[in-house]
């Protein structure tokens, strides 16, 4: 089957010829329909984010079932699925409450084990395939990813935000065009920040009360004036210094800071001990098995959108410099 193959930092990614894997006992084998390109993978693709090589890239994958493994009945050979891609040991305190994404294992899907960037997948364990009939895999693979991390934000902030609250959400691209959905359904009031107008109007379509273009002037006084005030949450989507300065800058006391994106990975939360009481800052990873079922049904209900441009094996390369540029609407999803 071709593959991409992630070979290290100097070789890079290279499409080529690999046996097609076979489920073991207890595995499954899933035909790729198709494969979101995450912004992470820029981390693993530099060499900052060390994996062992090669490894086929790819972890946001939605397709079909075509093989089982000894002692696997369901799902059958035939079911549509979306993959959840971080897998774990399945023994510790974090796999066995679900959260498999915060085991201390590196065997994630594309990033200590093959991944999605394929004609097939092997896929460890039945917990981590979700039957997803009904859905284009194209606008399913990005649940997996790209719409699982911001719903596990906004699920941790959701008892901290009201009608009278607001959530500002820093960034609207792969995760963030998800974020503001999530956001918008809390019943709090949204306020989405970008520096492409482009985005801004996706955000204003995707439920945004009010937005602000951080391309010009003084982005948190045009924050406040659009939130008519202090937030009680903010989530960045983005997370470089900037973003969290401006975060940290517009939160209520007892305010909330979720950080999302990991930037180019070197970001860092200065406290400052005079300014802002009691604000809690947290990082969010990935989401858990159960926070995807909620996506899911969310999107069987029809009451998510998701913005996609489709790629092939040819373009995988320019479209990762195209990702690494900001030049991508919406989540680049690769079909084989
Ligand atoms: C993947 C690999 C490493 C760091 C972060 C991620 C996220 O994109 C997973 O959602
Ligand atoms: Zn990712
Ligand atoms: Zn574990």
């Amino acid at each position: 089957m071709q593959a991409a193959r992630f070979h290290g930092p100097e070789e890079g990614l290279v499409v080529e010829s690999v046996p097609r894997p076979d489920p073991g006992p207890g595995e499954l084998l899933v035909e790729v329909g198709a494969c979101g390109l995450c912004h992470s993978d820029l981390h693993l693709l530099s060499g900052e984010l060390p994996v062992p090589t090669p490894v086929t890239l790819g972890h946001e994958v939605a397709g079909t079932v075509v093989e089982t493994g000894a002692g696997v009945d369901d799902p059958a050979p035939g079911t549509p699925v979306v993959v959840y891609g971080g897998w774990g040991c399945g023994d510790c305190r974090a796999c066995t409450r679900g959260e498999d994404q915060l085991c201390n294992v590196l065997e994630w899907c594309g990033i200590g084990a093959d991944g999605g960037l394929a004609e097939y997948l092997r896929v460890p364990d039945p917990r981590y395939v979700l039957p997803a009939p009904g859905l284009d895999p194209v606008a399913a693979a990005p649940l997996t990813d790209a719409a699982l991390t911001p719903y596990r934000a906004v699920d941790r902030a959701r008892d901290h935000l009201g009608p009278a609250d607001t959530v500002v959400c820093v960034g609207v691209g792969g995760l963030g065009q998800f974020g503001v959905q999530f956001a918008a359904m809390t019943g709090a009031r949204v306020v989405a920040v970008d520096v492409d107008p482009d985005k801004l109007a996706l955000a204003d379509d995707l439920g945004a009360d009010a937005t602000v273009d951080a391309s010009t002037g003084t982005v948190p006084s045009a924050i406040r004036d659009a939130a008519g005030g202090e937030a009680a949450v903010a989530i960045d989507f983005v997370g470089d210094d900037d973003t969290l300065q401006w975060c940290g800058n517009v939160l209520d006391t007892g305010g909330r800071l979720y950080v999302v994106g990991i930037g180019d990975g070197s970001y860092e939360v200065a406290f400052n001990p005079l300014v802002g009481a009691e604000i809690a800052v947290t990082n969010v990873f990935w989401g858990s098995i159960n926070q995807l079922r909620d996506v899911l049904a969310l999107a069987d209900a029809g009451r998510l959108e998701v913005t996609t441009e489709t790629v092939g094996f040819d373009d995988l390369a320019a479209t990762y410099d195209r990702l690494e540029a900001g030049g991508v609407a919406g989540r680049a999803v690769f079909t084989p």
